[in-house]
Order: structure tokens, then sequence, then C-alpha cells
């Protein structure tokens, strides 16, 4: 057999795994089980008959639509119509529960409109669905619904051709000429998995390493594309470039060689799994030579498929050295995990964020309504990072670590009061949570003779954390510590309230305060009685 090459450079060690090193990969395949990270055989089959009907739903909604346009019966029965899967169900990483992302292409001259009413009507008229939600102003246009008890995500693309056979397929870049962004985006998200996995010698062990470094960067909270870390994507084309960079290696050893790899990694140099193509259509391609922006991006992490896109544009200062650290820690522990002095546990062990830190800024997103509070969410998570870039420049900050996650709270309030303090991020652990019927007698108040149970308000916060790590003993002429948040907090109030998906006047509402390690609410920490964390973290 000829040595195949893959990727951008030779690899580094060509060496075939080692009995200790094969019992290694298959401790990790138990603590993988064991975390609960496979699905049940039953799960499974489950989404393959799914995705059978889903298909032929398709195909009956290109019929309608076709008739639609005045196309002739006979015809339109013969146009097809075909449905890719990508993200973690086409990679073959999801765990249970996971949603599968669901490509539909159709040929000319189906619309995404008619997607939008036409498929859409179809699920709803299906027993098996449920919550089916149009997003059709969507970046990447989508119907999310539960099919069968199942997640998925249907984006959808018109080919411009007249038909969409079975055995099509989105290699071609040139299908991609004269379609819309939007269609685009969505086959890309589609020919970006199925180069990834073309791209990696041995797919069985790129999975197992790539499920092994997914548990890890959630569980170390660096998995999240929008707050500024790594996504899904990125991480796969991570670990893929390492099954290049070692074809033969089980996946212990790439798990190991990972972290080794992209600690000593010289970012800003991209990470390529294929030499980026320049193509001749009109697309932008990532290139920093041309193009300033991209000349800023701090790890880039560049996607295989034609136009080729930094995954990772969204990394600051502090993301990245906290990936670094993170990395670091892996290296450390999968040296020790390799010699056998050390389990796979505790690489998977939960980051220990609401502790590491002595000041914390706590971002309150409030709105009163459970849709609108759905909105304003998506729409903190998307800016937090804007705020961590803007205390990056305050001169004591060293760090401004997001917190992956928003926590999410929907109070009930029977006074003014109550909701100015909910909305500004108290959990208002005094105030009895009231049922709407009655109104419940810890929380009727003495001062008001008839407490009014339809007075009662809602109120949803979602609150993202962000830990502060400062510069140590830091002096001005005065000899005192000072830091002023002002200026950044209040910028980054205006530049959230100036963005696109902000609605005053569904009573959105933000507001930021900053907190003491010990004032962080006691939720964060599952239970544990805040003064006994106090002292863990004081010994530290
Ligand atoms: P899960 O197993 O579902 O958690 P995943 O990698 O499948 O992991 P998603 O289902 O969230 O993650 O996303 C699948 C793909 O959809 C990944 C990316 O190509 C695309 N995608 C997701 N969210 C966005 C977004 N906000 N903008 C652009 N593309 C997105
Ligand atoms: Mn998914
Ligand atoms: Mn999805």
């Amino acid at each position: 057999m000829g040595e195949v090459r893959y990727g951008v450079t030779d690899p580094i060690s060509s060496a075939w795994p080692t009995k200790e090193e094969e019992q290694v990969t298959e401790l990790l395949l138990e603590t993988l089980r064991k975390e609960g990270q496979f699905e049940s055989e039953e799960e499974s089959r489950n989404r393959e008959v799914v995705l059978g009907k889903i298909d032929k739903l398709m195909k009956e909604f290109v019929y309608k639509a076709l008739l639609k346009h005045k196309v002739s019966e006979s015809l339109a029965r013969t146009c097809g119509g075909k449905i890719f899967t990508y993200g973690s169900y086409r990679l073959g990483v999801h765990g249970a529960g996971a949603d599968i992302d669901t490509l539909c292409v159709a040929p000319s001259p189906v619309t995404r409109e008619d997607f939008f009413e036409i498929m859409v009507d179809l699920l709803k008229g299906r027993s098996e669905t449920s919550e089916v939600v149009p997003v059709p102003s969507a970046y990447v246009p989508v119907i999310t619904m539960q099919f069968d008890g199942i997640d998925i995500d249907l984006t959808f693309a018109t080919l411009i051709q007249p038909t969409v056979p079975e055995d099509q397929d989105l290699f071609d870049v040139n299908l991609l000429r004269n379609l819309d962004e939007s269609a685009i985006r969505a086959i890309n998200g589609s020919r970006v998995t199925d180069e990834i996995l073309r791209l990696v010698p041995n797919i069985p062990t790129f999975r197992l390493a790539l499920r092994c470094i997914k548990l890890w960067a959630k569980r170390r909270a660096v998995y999240s594309n929008s707050i500024g870390f790594f996504g899904g994507v990125a991480w796969a084309m991570l670990v893929a470039r390492i099954c290049q960079l070692y074809p033969n290696a089980c996946a212990a050893l790439v798990v190991a060689r990972f972290f080794r790899v992209f600690l000593r990694w010289k970012w800003p140099e991209p990470v390529l799994l294929k030499p980026i193509e320049t193509g001749n259509l009109r697309f932008q391609v990532w290139n920093p030579k041309l193009y300033p922006q991209h000349a800023m991006h701090r790890m880039p992490i560049i996607t295989p498929a034609y136009p080729s896109m930094c995954a990772t544009h969204n990394v600051t200062q502090s993301t990245q050295r906290i990936m670094m650290s993170e990395f670091k820690r892996g290296l450390e522990i999968t040296e020790r995990i390799m010699k056998n002095e050390a389990e796979w546990d505790e690489l998977f062990a939960k980051n220990d964020f609401f502790r590491r830190y002595k000041y914390y800024l706590q971002v309150n997103g409030s709105s009163l309504d459970e849709d609108t509070q759905g909105l304003l969410h998506g729409l903190l998570e998307s800016r937090v990072r804007m705020y961590v870039g803007l205390l990056e420049g305050v001169d004591l900050i060293v760090i401004a670590h997001p917190y992956i996650k928003g926590h999410e709270h929907d109070h009930t309030c029977s006074s003014e009061e109550e909701v100015r303090r909910a909305r500004d991020g108290d959990m208002l652990k005094d105030v009895k949570p009231s049922t709407k019927a009655t109104h419940s007698p810890g929380a009727a108040s003495d001062t008001q003779e008839k407490p009014d149970a339809t007075q009662d308000k809602h109120v949803y916060v979602a609150s993202f954390y962000i830990g502060l790590l400062l510069k140590e003993k830091t002096q001005d002429s005065n000899g005192k510590r000072r830091m002023d948040l002002s200026n950044a907090t209040q910028e980054f109030i205006r530049k959230v309230k100036a963005s696109s998906g902000w609605d005053e006047e569904a009573h959105m509402n933000i507001s930021i305060r900053f907190l003491r390690q010990s004032q962080l609410p006691d939720e964060l920490f599952g239970g544990l009685p805040r003064s006994r964390l106090r002292v863990l973290s004081e010994t530290k």
C-alpha cells in the first residue's frame, strides 16, 4: 500500500500503537461509556427511522412545491429532493439526546419561502412532531422541532438544477455558483463535516478521540464558540489534525498528542487540514495577508471546504490564555495516564470556575415573558465576549474569564421592588415562589392588606458570569488599588442596546453587578453550603 499523506505536512510519527497504548485506549472507551457518552442501540435505530421519515417528507414537499410552481404532476414526481446530515450526528460523535442536524436540498425552482410554508405544514401535520418552530430570519435559516422525541434542526438549500437525485453529493464547488449566502452557509455545514471525515486516516480512532476532547472541553468550560472558546466544528478539526500527524496512533495517544501539539503550537499560525483552495468563484476565503480582520485571529482553525473560513474568530486574549492553560493541564494529566499513573476521570474533572477568582461580574438580562427571554438569552450569549474584550483593556485586569453558559431564572414577584431586585440578579431567596391561583401565605406582606395574586409578575433573568484575575499589588501614586470598570461597562451596555435583537418595547433590561466570590449565589455550587466553600477557596 502506498503512503497516503493526509494534511499539509508529513506525519510526525507513523508508529503503530503499543499493547500498553491500546489498553489505555480501552480504558478511555470504558470511561466514556460510564459517563453516558454513547446512546443505546434502540435510540440509534430510532434516529435512522426518523431520518427515513424526514427524507420521505422532504420528497413530498418538493413534489408539492413544484406543483405550486406549475410543474406537471408527472414531471414533479421525478425531481427528487434529498436530506444530508452534518454536526455531531454526521461525525458520529453525538451523545444520547443530541439533535440531528439535517440539511434539506431541493431542485429549482423550489424556494426557501416554500420550505417555510409547505414543509412546516407537512411537519405540523404529523403526529410524531411537536414544537415545530420556523426561524427563517436566523443566520442559517432553520426549522427546529422534535420528531419522535428527537431534536431536529432542519436547514435548507435549493440547487440550481432541475432534479436532486438520490446519488447527489455536495462536493462540487460549482454547485455554489449563484447561490445566496444563506444557501451557501447551509450547504457548507454539510460540506465541512464531510471533508473532515475524508481528511482523517482512521475514522473510528478520530471519533473516539473527539468524543474524549468534547467531554473534556465541556467539563473544563471551554466549549462554546459564541462565548469566545471553540465550538464543535473547531474541536473536530483540531482532533482531525492530530490524526493526520499520527496516522496510525490509537485514540489515547491522539488525545495525549493533541495537548502536546496545541500547547506548543505557534499561534496565530493557522491549523489547516488541507491547503486553502482559492477557487474561481467570488467568495471570500480566509487570508490574513489580504484581510486585516483575518490577521487579528489569535488561534485560527480553518474549515477545509471551499470557501474556507476561520471557525474561531471569536477567541480573545483571555479565552486564548484560558484554553492554553487547559491544554497544559491536559498534557500533564494525559502524560500520567499514558504511564498508567492516573485515570481518565481526572482529565474530565469539572472546572472550578466559581471558586477560582476573587471577583466576578454578573451580567443580568431580564424580561417579562418567556419568548422575549429566549431571544435575550441568545443575544447576551453572543455579546458577552464583547464585554470580555473591553475588560481586557482595563489596566488592572489580567484575565476576564467568561463562563460558557448563562443561568436562567424565573421569579414570581409581588411588588415592583421585587421586580427590580430580580432584574438586578438578586436571587430573592427570602421570597417564596407563589403559585398562580393562590397567593402563598409566606409572601404576603404585612403592610399590604389584600395581596392580589393577579398582580404577580413573572420576571425572567439570564445571568452570565465573568471571572476577573487582577494584577497583583498594583498601586497608583497614592498607594491605592484602583480599578474603574465603568467605562467598559457602559460601553458594553450601550453596544448591547444598539444590537439588532434588542427590544426595549418588549421590556428587555440589562444590569451588571460586581461581586466578590463570597457573594456568588449558592446555586452555582450545587447545594454545598457557602461557608464551607469560603474556607475551601481561602485555603487554596
Ligand atoms: P451537539 O452534539 O448537537 O451538541 P453539534 O456539533 O452537532 O453538537 P450543533 O447542533 O449546535 O452542534 O451545530 C451543528 C452545526 O451547525 C455546527 C455548525 O456548523 C452549525 N451551527 C450551529 N450553530 C451555528 C451558528 N450559530 N451559526 C452558524 N452555524 C452554526
Ligand atoms: Mn448537533
Ligand atoms: Mn443543531
